[in-house]
């Protein structure tokens, strides 16, 4: 069975390359389809083994011809940055929701059934803001990214419910390695600071710096995914990723300046509209189903692999 390659949907971005890695590691080959949009040919690895589709999701033959022979997928492409779904709604939901329901329907006609989808926090908008935010906490998308994101969802479920799909959805925290990229001012805080701390750029910390977000490391991100791939039950129901553990900005300077020794000039200013002060899982559901790393990779431990010292 593992001759047949698992399709990875965005395999050339952040989370997607690092997945690529750790197939190839164990002996999967991999399709992966991409529009390269934000990700890079070079994030993939050069070998015989991994496949490189260049196409949009948004294209119902292109995404019939990547799922054809797959053993699995996962779905990873979505345009992530919340800011441009605002910007472009329209052009966004090409890819982050009539993507999804491509695949949905390319999976039934090929008789595919196992796919992993990369949900996000963002559906519940700034619902349990201050505790532990469990699966059933009410929802609210606030933006077009979330809106697509949640009924990209419900579109797995009626597959599920109607085809016999086996969707895992995982709802993405804060994650953060290795290629996230530091681009753009909404790009990943960590990707942003750490960057700026290695060429000796200013730092920008928006508000007081107490605000806190639940940050996982994408290597363990990737081993539970690995898990749900090699799975054989499909429970019903969204998991959050998340360690159920806050860490504020502040602290998350002081350990770039300690894994770097020394840290740029850091500035205070006013926080960002509509900014979630915290952002927190409740991962019982994770730790009932999926095998965390034991134990998960601390804040300093990441930052070291991430910075590749
Ligand atoms: P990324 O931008 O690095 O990866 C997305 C990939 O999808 C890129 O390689 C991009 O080129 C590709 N892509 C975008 N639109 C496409 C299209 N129409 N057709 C084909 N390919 C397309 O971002 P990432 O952080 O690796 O995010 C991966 C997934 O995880 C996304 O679905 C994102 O919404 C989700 N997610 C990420 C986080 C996080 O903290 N990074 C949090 C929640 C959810
Ligand atoms: C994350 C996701 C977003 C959405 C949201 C849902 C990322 C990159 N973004 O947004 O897609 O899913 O969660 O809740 O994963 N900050 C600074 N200085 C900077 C950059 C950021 O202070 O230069 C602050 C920012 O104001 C925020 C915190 O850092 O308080 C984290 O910002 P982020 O963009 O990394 O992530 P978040 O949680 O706002």
């Amino acid at each position: 069975m593992a001759e047949l390659p698992v399709l990875v949907t965005g395999g050339a971005g952040f989370i997607g390359s690092n997945l690529v890695d750790a197939l190839v590691a164990r002996g999967y080959s991999v399709r992966v389809l991409d529009n390269l949009s934000t990700g890079k040919r070079s994030n993939l690895p050069d070998h015989a083994g991994v496949e490189l589709m260049v196409g949009d999701v948004a294209d119902a033959q292109t995404m019939r011809d990547a799922v054809r022979g797959c053993r699995a997928v996962v779905h990873l492409a979505a345009v992530a940055s919340v800011q441009a779904s605002v910007d472009d709604p329209v052009g966004t939901h090409q890819s982050n929701l009539v993507g999804t329901l491509n695949l949905c329907e390319a999976m039934r006609e090929a008789g595919i059934r196992r796919v992993l989808f990369a949900s996000s926090a963002a559906v519940y908008g700034n619902n349990g803001e201050g505790e532990p935010i469990g699966e059933d906490t009410p929802k609210a998308p606030l933006t077009p990214y979330a809106a697509d994101k949640l009924a990209s969802e419900h579109y797995l479920d009626f597959y599920r419910r109607q085809h016999g799909l086996e969707p895992v959805v995982f709802r993405f925290f804060n994650i953060y390695g290795p290629r996230q990229d530091p681009s753009s001012p909404y790009s990943g805080v960590i990707s942003i600071f750490t960057e700026r701390a290695q060429k000796g750029l200013p730092i920008a910390v928006f508000g007081d710096g107490e605000q806190t977000r639940d940050f996982v490391y994408v290597g363990d991100l990737v081993e539970l995914l690995m898990q749900a791939l090699e799975s054989s039950v499909v429970p019903e129901g969204a998991v959050n990723v998340g360690l159920n553990q806050a860490t504020s900005l502040n602290q998350l300077l002081d350990a770039v300046g300690e894994v770097l020794g020394e840290l740029p000039e850091v500035t205070y200013q006013a926080a960002r509209h509509g900014d979630i002060r915290h952002s927190r899982a409740n991962n019982t559901r994770l730790q009932q189903r999926y095998r965390l790393p034991e134990p998960a990779t601390g804040m300093r431990e990441g930052l070291v692999k991430l910075l590749g010292l």
